[in-house]
């Protein structure tokens, strides 16, 4: 477990941001890690945030441990990504969501003298020495972005398109609530930088692989409305897994943000820890209060959690606390 914040030094002048910055200068060996299960953002912004480390003599490490998932695989270094590290002189954990979900790398980052947590989740309790949290960065990516500035490093087409990835898969492109005109100012940049648009978002968003789309269509066929109709529930077994020939199942959920009636989007997949699912507002239920509830966490408009018991159970579970949260997130 990593311990909570324990601040090295209080100055009347340095914020956490500045703070970071001396580190991120001082300091030569670095480990960055994202959330276990990474997305485009955690690894888009680890990637970005290592070349530009790596551009002024650092040594870095970027570790995931599950791998570069296949549709990130086209980012600049994600070849240099490892899936086991040493500790380092500095780690940086990057959109982590919280200590808890470092999963595998929490102990060996927890080794480093100097721990930093660089996130834009709300709520969860801080870790390591330095914290810098920001609710109201619409990215992590967005954050590497103002560190990377901060130090005075040019933004080559590399660091652009790790950090385009970032930020346009965090706000599904432009979409989401976060998509606020200062996150379009900087991906304005990042183009102008090198990024490419089409490229990015048809690698990460548009093009899936057929068995994630078999995958897709049989979490598809199985809907069903619940909770009055509110709610959108579908379920992946192990049996869909085998049937598609497949268990990544990052992107199945963007196929179920087409329902048009519903307000809640819920995927449950089967795994070995349980029944990992996978929350999506489409209105103004928060439901990452619901998946803190039930000891997940995430963003108001998409969050998960670990559920345990026969399917049935863990529906039950989940569905004592969404119940309530579409009762007053509609008087919202
Ligand atoms: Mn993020």
């Amino acid at each position: 477990m990593v311990t909570p914040l324990r601040p090295t030094r209080k100055t009347m002048s340095s914020t956490p941001f500045d703070d970071i910055c001396a580190v991120l200068r001082s300091r030569s060996a670095f480990l960055l890690v994202t959330h276990f299960e990474p997305d485009g953002d955690g690894i888009g912004a680890c990637l970005a945030l290592g070349r530009c480390l790596r551009s002024q003599g650092k040594r870095v490490t970027v570790w995931l441990p599950q791998g570069v998932p296949a549709r990130y695989r086209f980012l600049p270094d994600a070849e240099t990504v490892v899936t086991e590290a040493e500790p380092q002189e500095v780690a940086i954990g990057l959109d982590c969501d919280g200590a808890r979900r470092l999963g595998a790398t929490a102990e060996t980052v927890n080794r480093a003298e100097v721990v930093i947590d660089i996130d834009h989740h709300a709520g969860h309790s801080p870790f390591g020495h330095i914290a810098w949290l920001d609710p109201a960065a619409p990215a992590a990516g967005f954050q590497a972005y103002r560190l990377i500035q901060a130090l005075g490093c040019p933004i080559t087409p590399e660091i652009a398109t790790c950090l385009y990835c970032a930020v346009g898969t965090d706000s599904g492109f432009f979409r989401y609530a976060n998509t606020s005109p200062e996150l379009l100012r900087m991906a304005a940049e990042m183009v102008e930088c090198g990024a490419k648009p089409k490229a990015i978002a048809e690698a990460t968003l548009d093009r899936y692989p057929t068995a994630l789309v078999r995958l897709a269509g049989r979490a598809m066929a199985a809907l069903t409305l619940q909770l009055g109709g509110r709610v959108a529930l579908a379920t992946l077994t192990q049996e869909d897994f085998e049937a598609a020939g497949t268990d990544q199942t990052e992107g199945v959920i963007d196929y179920l943000r087409t329902v048009a009636e519903v307000e809640v989007l819920v995927l449950m997949r089967q795994s070995k820890e349980g029944w990992r699912t996978s929350l999506r507002s489409l209105a103004a239920v928060d439901v990452s209060v619901v998946a803190k509830t039930l000891g997940g966490g995430g963003h108001a408009p998409a969050a998960g959690c670990t559920l345990h018991g026969t399917l049935e159970e863990a529906w039950t579970h989940l569905a004592a606390a969404l119940g309530p949260a579409l009762e007053s997130g509609s008087r919202a």
